[in-house]
């Protein structure tokens, strides 16, 4: 009998996941969570049965642009893969944007929403890319007071209806202004009969993520205006015409990229596309910002959901994989190994998660300096260091399977392609960094943050995790510091230290959060898990400030 592997499988994926199960047990009101559960098992049964087998039969299928018809008619038409053509209606049917505005569970929506998001993405080829700039457009709509807007668009966002269901893009990145935004060069125009707030807009964007959304969101100049990212204005725009077209757009080529590849990502030239401001003609950049913060959120959820993907994957093949004797799962340091893996994804969900709280509180009306501050400097924080950490998880998920974890056709390979795109688009590492210490702005102080830390670790009485918490502290009093003296120096040492300060506020809020969790498990729970996966998390690099001479 020959030798044959069997392969990695998966269960129900909200049923065996005891990471989330254990955290909404702590934070959803009994009542609440018996509510939202029918929901997550039913997601959990897709992702984990229907949705995995589709999309492992769907890897080699990728979008595909028509530039012409046969009669020489410039059609410009996407063609988005099965998977994508389904898992649309599934998103739209389960609600997984629109739990978080239908508000059946207060700010507590926006953490329901996350879970299903979480359950729904690493199954779903990235369909989270188009999800997440919908959502992000419906906060901008609702933020911006356009009633008329709103009225038009933020019903088809919110819907669960598959044939009313619009998606949103996001265009603002050009050739001249990647993260540079405020360099960009395209230009709106008002001509003789349009009507106040209509505009036309010319000009090329150089990475349109799901070019296949009904409406966008994008950054123009009027003109005019002063260069620079005050005078770019945010517009609305309608993507097709009556017929189904384009509207005045040409697509002039789908990205090749190194990963995300099922998501049609586009060139494309605005040719007098027809185009409504949002709110005044400055300050585009500023009031876009509502869009860029939720989809940092949804990229932390992504960044989550795809090392749990990995480790699910790579602990049941541990089971089956058998060598030197025994299966892999018989072996101490493989185990450790992924343990290791196990603890970084455990600390992560518990920062990306917690930002959804505050995004929730934020959205519930709920108003809190304290909250407000909190959630403006640690979403930064949570999208670079999940990003990152998302990155490394899955090198080490395909290294677990040895040379099947290099191989294509087991599915594999796309998680560390499509891992790789995290640190980079919704703002890069460097970027974000900085964007952390323009957050903390006027406070000059991470003293909120060490006042919530505290606060986490109130109830803490295990005299092992009082121990961990140390470290959490001591990481973040360090960072405190460097601040403090950083401000006092040039611009260039706070500068050259910024993404060292974000890591490590990073990495010592996920430990606090994660120790905060292992106490409520052990005492509620009466599970250690939390606790060991705390203990491994500690005892990496945590602090990674470097100080000045
Ligand atoms: C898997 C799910 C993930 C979702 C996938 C979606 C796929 C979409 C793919 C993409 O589109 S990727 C492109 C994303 N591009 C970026 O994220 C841009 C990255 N660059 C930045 O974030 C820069 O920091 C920024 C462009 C905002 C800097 O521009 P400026 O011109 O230097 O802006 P400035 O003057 O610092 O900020 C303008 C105002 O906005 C200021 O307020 P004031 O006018 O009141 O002073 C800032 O405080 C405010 N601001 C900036 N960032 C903010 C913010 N306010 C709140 N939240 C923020 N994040």
């Amino acid at each position: 009998m020959p030798y044959q592997q069997a392969p990695p499988a998966l269960a129900n994926q909200y049923e065996d996941d005891r990471v989330l199960r254990s955290y909404l047990a702590r934070v959803c009101p009994r009542e609440t969570l018996s509510e939202i559960e029918p929901s997550l098992f039913e997601m959990g049964r897709l992702a984990g049965a229907e949705l995995y087998e589709l999309q492992l039969a769907d890897r080699l299928n990728e979008p595909r642009l028509t530039q012409w018809d046969a009669w020489g008619n410039r059609i410009d038409k996407i063609e988005v893969t099965p998977l994508w053509q389904l898992a649309e209606r599934i998103a739209a049917e389960h609600g997984v944007v629109a739990t978080a505005y239908e508000g059946k569970h207060g700010s507590l929506s926006r953490v329901h929403q996350c879970a299903l998001a979480y359950l729904f993405t690493p199954s779903t080829d990235i369909y989270s890319c188009p999800l997440a700039m919908t959502d992000g457009a419906a906060q901008t709509l609702i933020a911006s007071g356009n009633q008329e807007l709103i009225e038009r668009a933020v019903p088809h966002l919110t819907t669960r209806e598959p044939s009313e269901f619009w998606t949103a893009g996001q265009w603002m990145t050009e050739l001249t202004g990647g993260s540079d935004v405020g360099s960009s060069e395209t230009i709106a125009k008002q001509e003789p009969g349009d009507a106040a707030g209509q505009f036309r807009l010319y000009g090329r964007k150089w990475f349109t993520s799901a070019i296949a959304s009904q409406i966008a969101l994008t950054l123009a100049r009027p003109e005019g205006n002063p260069l620079g990212s005050r005078g770019l204005a945010l517009f609305y725009m309608e993507t097709r015409d009556d017929h189904g077209r384009p509207h005045n757009i040409e697509i002039n080529r789908l990205k090749d990229k190194l990963g995300t590849r099922k998501v049609p990502t586009a060139e494309l030239t605005l040719n007098g596309t027809p185009a409504r401001l949002v709110m005044g003609a400055t300050d585009g950049v500023r009031n876009i910002t509502p869009l860029l913060n939720i989809t940092r959120l949804w990229n932390g959820i992504s960044a989550v959901s795809l090392m749990r993907r990995g480790l699910a994957l790579a602990f049941d093949y541990a089971t089956k994989r058998v060598a030197f004797g025994s299966t892999l799962s018989e072996k101490a340091l493989h185990v450790d190994t992924l343990m290791g893996l196990q603890a970084e994804a455990e600390a992560a969900f518990q920062l990306a998660f917690y930002v959804a709280e505050l995004t929730g509180r934020h959205e519930a009306g709920e108003p809190d300096e304290h909250d407000a501050w909190l959630l403006r400097v640690l979403t930064p924080v949570m999208k670079l260091i999940t990003a990152k950490q998302a990155v490394s998880v899955a090198s080490e998920v395909l290294e677990a399977f040895g040379g099947a974890g290099y191989v294509e056709d087991t599915g594999l390979p796309v998680l560390l392609r499509d891992s790789q795109v995290l640190p980079i688009w919704e703002g890069t590492t460097n970027v974000l960094a900085l964007d952390t210490l323009r957050a903390i702005g006027a406070t000059q102080s991470i003293a909120p943050l060490l006042a919530t830390v505290d606060r986490l670790f109130e109830s803490l009485h295990d005299a092992n995790l009082i121990a961990l918490s140390r470290v959490a502290l001591a990481a973040l009093n360090h960072a405190e510091n460097w601040l403090r003296d950083a401000q006092a120096a040039d611009r260039s040492l706070l500068e050259a230290g910024a993404r060292r300060f974000a890591l490590t506020l990073g990495r010592a809020i996920e430990l606090a959060l994660l120790i905060r969790h292992a106490q409520w498990s052990q005492d509620h729970e009466q599970d250690r898990q939390a606790t060991n996966s705390a203990r491994r998390f500690a005892q990496s690099a945590v602090d990674l400030i470097v100080d000045h001479s």
